[in-house]
């Protein structure tokens, strides 16, 4: 079967053999509103295990969609009763963008205005009627495979390959929305500066790789202690949290953090994991100077012998 389809590149072939078994969790909705071009289609999909869902026309395409949100790809005929094609585009990708919602076009457009108009109105690739099922096949692929890529990129660019939690840059940019959001209701936002306690006696006395264990374990305990502040690693052992709590209430789950870092096991024989914060509640004016009150605060927390917040 794979021969056969992939007749003219080895390479193809490869891609092919590649995506086949992860397949089956893909779901494709063809809308057609003629019985045959979906029994068509789908007979051309299926062979690739993929998961294929019908529709006769916009509504019930829309009614699928709604009510099947992980639906990957869409088939879309232009001319249905009702919506037409590239109207459900318009429509649809108000809501679901490129990487939520693949959109493939298809119609019997001799002179190729409706492919343009599909693509400008959001969809990923177009198909002229008739096509043959290796064209489909090709386009399917292409598309999915750019839609995971554009999924791994939004991944890298958003968390710390290490810890999971958000990069600097994540922080910052949903940092600057709870700003917002807390000049908006009137109220102040608490900060937060956390750097783990003599971090390069570990690396030099436990190795780098225990080192990056430890990130890891203080990450994961830090996301499950205080799962509803916004978390970021900033660099290095260095992490901060941005909440609109009271600072009272950031402290307390600082000390219960800190209280759980003890028990943390990251390499045979280390010692305990402890790490210092600097606190500060402010007006939330600007992130950069309520970070650098925190890192004051920081500073002194380490002065005054670490493993301690100080506000
Ligand atoms: P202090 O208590 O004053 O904060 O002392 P410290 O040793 O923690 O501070 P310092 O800033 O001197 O050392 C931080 C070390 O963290 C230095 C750097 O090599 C190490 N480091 C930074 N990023 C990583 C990482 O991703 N993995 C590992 N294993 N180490 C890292
Ligand atoms: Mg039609
Ligand atoms: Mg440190
Ligand atoms: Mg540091």
């Amino acid at each position: 079967y794979v021969l056969k389809e992939s007749q003219h590149s080895y390479e193809y072939a490869f891609r092919l053999l590649h995506r086949l078994d992860s397949n089956s969790h893909i779901k494709i909705l063809v809308a057609d509103d003629s019985d045959t071009t979906r029994h068509y289609i789908r007979n051309i999909l299926t062979p690739h295990r993929y998961q294929v869902l019908e529709a006769r026309d916009g509504k019930e395409t829309l009614r699928l969609l709604g009510e099947q949100p992980d639906i990957d790809l869409l088939v879309l005929d232009h001319a249905m009763p009702g919506v037409s094609g590239f109207e459900l585009v318009k429509l649809l990708r108000q809501k679901l963008r490129r990487n939520d919602l693949i959109i493939i076009g298809v119609s019997a457009d001799p002179k190729g205005s409706l492919s343009a108009q599909f693509i400008k109105h959001g969809a990923d690739d177009f198909l002229r009627k008739p096509f043959c099922p290796e064209e489909l096949n090709c386009r399917v692929m292409s598309t999915l495979e750019r839609r995971d890529l554009l999924r791994a990129l939004k991944q890298a660019a958003q968390f710390d390959a290490l810890t999971g939690l958000n990069n600097r840059r994540a922080f910052y940019e949903q940092g600057l929305q709870l700003l917002q959001q807390a000049q908006r209701e009137g109220r102040e936002v608490s900060v937060a500066m956390l750097d783990l306690d003599h971090f390069k006696q570990i690396n030099d006395g436990f190795g780098h790789a225990s080192g990056d264990s430890a990130l890891v374990v203080f990450a994961r305990a830090l996301s499950a202690t205080l799962p509803q502040m916004l978390l970021g690693r900033l660099g290095g052992e260095e992490f901060a949290l941005l909440s609109l709590d009271e600072a009272d209430r950031v402290e307390a789950a600082l000390d219960e953090l800190r209280h759980q870092c003890a028990a943390l096991h990251y390499a045979a024989g280390a010692p305990p994991l402890s790490f210092s914060a600097g606190l500060y509640r402010g007006e939330p004016d600007d992130l950069e100077s309520l970070l650098h009150e925190a890192d004051v605060r920081l500073y002194r927390a380490k002065q005054q012998g670490r493993a301690r917040t100080v506000r």
